[in-house]
């Protein structure tokens, strides 16, 4: 069955209304911050520590995104979660544990690295994450990249009050 003419464009006004309206970028870019001078540990990778200023050197990465959680849009900044596994010898893991401050944990299998550009996120927009917003760490997917990342499989892999991640298999 094929739309009448007009309800084609009527279709395509409804799609057009439903995008985000955001200036930012949707697809994470690098961006020069000065990194942070904190150097206590926050976060341990395979039993390495790393301190807020360790994580921000491996540079830094800003990307704007709707979330599964409307309060919780915005510009987010952070290093890529790859580079991180990278540093800490787990890029080729076939799956890693993010478990959480409160207990929580997910596994999130190595595509997600590979494939899409994730923030282990330390910022957002530019101001350190507090606990009360979720950080100091936070997991955030660049969901308005791809239709894909709205499935809701990846709800729960949006780890935040993140504090350690070590290799796993993938369920
Ligand atoms: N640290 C931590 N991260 C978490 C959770 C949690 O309980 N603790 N819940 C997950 C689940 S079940 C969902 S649906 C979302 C909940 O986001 P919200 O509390 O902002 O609605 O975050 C995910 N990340
Ligand atoms: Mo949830």
């Amino acid at each position: 069955m094929h739309p009448h003419p007009v309800c084609r464009v009527i279709l395509l006004c409804a799609c057009l209304a439903g995008l985000p309206a955001q200036a930012g970028e949707a697809v994470p870019v690098r961006v020069t911050l000065a990194p942070s001078k904190a150097t206590q540990p926050v976060l341990s990778v395979a039993g390495r520590p790393f301190s807020l200023a360790d994580l921000e050197s491996l540079g830094m990465y800003r990307v704007t995104t709707r979330t599964f959680w409307p309060g919780n849009d915005g510009t987010y900044e952070g290093p890529l979660l790859a580079d991180v596994l990278r540093r800490a010898g787990l890029y080729d893991a076939a799956g890693v544990r993010i478990s959480a401050l409160d207990g929580f944990s997910q596994v999130l299998p190595r595509q997600d690295w590979t494939r899409w550009p994730v923030l282990l996120a330390t910022r957002r927009d530019g101001q350190p994450l507090s606990v009360r917003n979720k950080g100091p760490l936070r997991v955030i997917y660049p969901r308005d990249m791809s239709p894909e990342l709205s499935d809701t499989l990846y709800r729960l892999r949006w780890v935040w009050l993140v504090n350690r991640i070590e290799p796993a298999d993938p369920e």
